[in-house]
Formats: structure tokens, sequence, C-alpha cells
């Protein structure tokens, strides 16, 4: 049913499951240690990414993990912008920018990003606006709470039904601010705010947010789920991730958001191969 994304420069294919390849560009991160932050690193890992098949790089400038300090304007701005300019430049690739703020995010869309992807749903001032400014789609992330405290005693009553609430009243919220329906992305935030057994029962369940009709994007990839239930660090979180992205295409996840595209690919090629017969 749903067969493709309209960003205004290029149709995303979406009868497939698509592979977003994540380029962090804040310096503490602790997935990479912070060598990403340079210029041409980053602009290898793209390469080696759209190579390996990714079809979008999703740019973060701000960390987003439990606890993380907020990031200023200007920083964000200075981290983002020059690669997301250069990335369009030298490659042929969609490129989404991982930010919830509304200066970032229009002069990201005045810098040709092709989407926005705001782990805070568009709620932030100016940020509806912003992107109804723009013709390009937006992913819409669920988060209880705030970064620096959502992990402790994540409640629901229940997971999926108050998601899928959230989800109706951010999509209500941007209509009305003159954001089409077809520009929105949904994706349930696994890891912001929930317990273990809160994000197993989201992936158990992800299908159910395909009735809203709307592409779904699924981020796993080294999560302190897959962590927690292995007992492995950061490092050694390929075959869990992998895993989860097998899940979360199954049951019907458009876009995986991952760091090991080449893996990723590979797996997903044996579930379309396999679905194919089906
Ligand atoms: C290791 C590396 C362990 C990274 C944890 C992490 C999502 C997202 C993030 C997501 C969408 C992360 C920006 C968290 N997660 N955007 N962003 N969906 N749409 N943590 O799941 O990757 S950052």
């Amino acid at each position: 049913m749903l067969n493709h994304l309209n960003c205004p420069n290029s149709l995303l294919d979406l009868s497939t499951p698509q592979v977003m390849g994540i380029l962090n560009v804040t310096p503490d991160s602790f997935s990479d240690g912070g060598k990403f932050t340079h210029f041409e690193h980053a602009l290898e890992q793209v390469e080696r990414m759209i190579a390996d098949g990714a079809t979008i790089i999703d740019i973060g400038g701000e960390s987003t993990r439990p606890g993380a300090a907020e990031v200023n304007e200007a920083d964000e701005l200075a981290r983002v912008i020059p690669v997301l300019k250069a990335i369009k430049q030298r490659f042929d690739i969609l490129v989404s920018i991982d930010t919830s703020k509304a200066s970032v995010m229009s002069a990201a869309i005045a810098a040709g990003a092709d989407i926005i992807n705001d782990v805070r749903a568009l709620q932030n001032d100016g940020c509806l606006a912003a992107v109804a400014n723009s013709k390009i789609p937006v992913c819409l992330m669920h988060m209880q709470g705030l970064p620096s405290t959502m992990q402790n005693k994540p409640s629901y009553e229940n997971v999926i039904c108050d998601i899928m609430m959230f989800f109706k009243q951010r999509i209500e919220a941007c209509v009305s601010a003159g954001i089409a329906r077809e520009r929105i992305i949904l994706d349930p935030g696994f890891g912001f705010g929930k317990t273990m057994a809160q994000n197993l029962n989201l992936l158990a369940n992800l299908s159910v947010f395909r009735e809203l009709g709307l592409p779904i994007l699924a981020g796993l990839s080294r999560k302190s789920m897959i962590g927690n239930l292995l007992n492995r660090d950061v490092e050694q979180r390929l075959a869990g991730s992998l895993s989860t992205a097998m899940l979360a295409a199954q049951q019907g996840a458009h876009i995986i958001r991952v760091h090991d595209v080449q893996e990723t690919v590979d797996v997903l090629k044996v579930l379309k191969a396999v679905t194919a017969h089906r």
C-alpha cells in the first residue's frame, strides 16, 4: 500500500525496507569516540555507507543518549550544516537532519536537507512552522520525558496504545500547521523513555502502527536494550542489532536506522528474497 516517500527532489522507494545510515557529528558520542567530528572522515564514512546500500544518511549534531548534555544552537549549526552541504554537493543521496531546534531545521532545509528527523516530534517552539514552510518530510519520534531523565521510571497505561494516541495527536498538530499527512514518517522511539519490557513489547507489536498508513522508521542499532538483553558492550552489539533490524522489517518497518549499513543491507536482502516466495 505504501510505495514511496515523496521528497521534493527524489522519490524514496518504500516497497522494500530502506537503510538509514547514522552519521554522528557530536564530539562526545560514546559510540564512535568522536572521530567523526573530523570533516573528511565524516565524508569517507558517508561514501562507504552509500556504497554499502544506505539510501538515507542521518546527520545528528546533538547527542540524545540518556543523560546527555544539551547542545547550543551555534555549536549544532556549526557541526551539521557544513557536513550537510558537502554531502549534497558530492553525493546523490537523501540526507535527514536529526534536530529538535527550529533554527537548525530552517538552516538545514535551506542547505538542502531532504528529511527532518525530530526525536521531539516538532513539539519545540517554532518547529511545526519551520517544517510547514518547506516541502520536505518529517519523522515524528515518540519519547517519554527528556533525555536527561527519560530512563528513570518510564510508565505507560499501555505502551502501544499510548504511542498510538501520541502519533494521532502529533499528526493532527502537523496537519493543522500545514504539514500534509503524506509528509509524515512515524517512529516509536526505541529506548526513549522505555523499559526493557516496553521496548520488547513495542518490537513485538510494531506492525500495529501500520494501521495509520504512514511510513514507519525503527532505530534499535547498538541501543542499551540490546546491550542489557545480551550483556554486551556497545561495540559487541552487531548480532543483536541485526536481529532487531530483521524483526522490525518483518513487521513492516519501512526505514531502519543503523550504524552497520553493509550488514543490515545483507539481512534485508535475505528477508526480501524469502518474502518474494510467500
Ligand atoms: C549506541 C549508539 C547506543 C547509539 C545508543 C545509541 C533514534 C533517533 C536516535 C531513533 C529516530 C541512539 C536521533 C539514540 N535514536 N531518531 N535518534 N529514531 N528517528 N543511541 O530510534 O542512536 S539517537
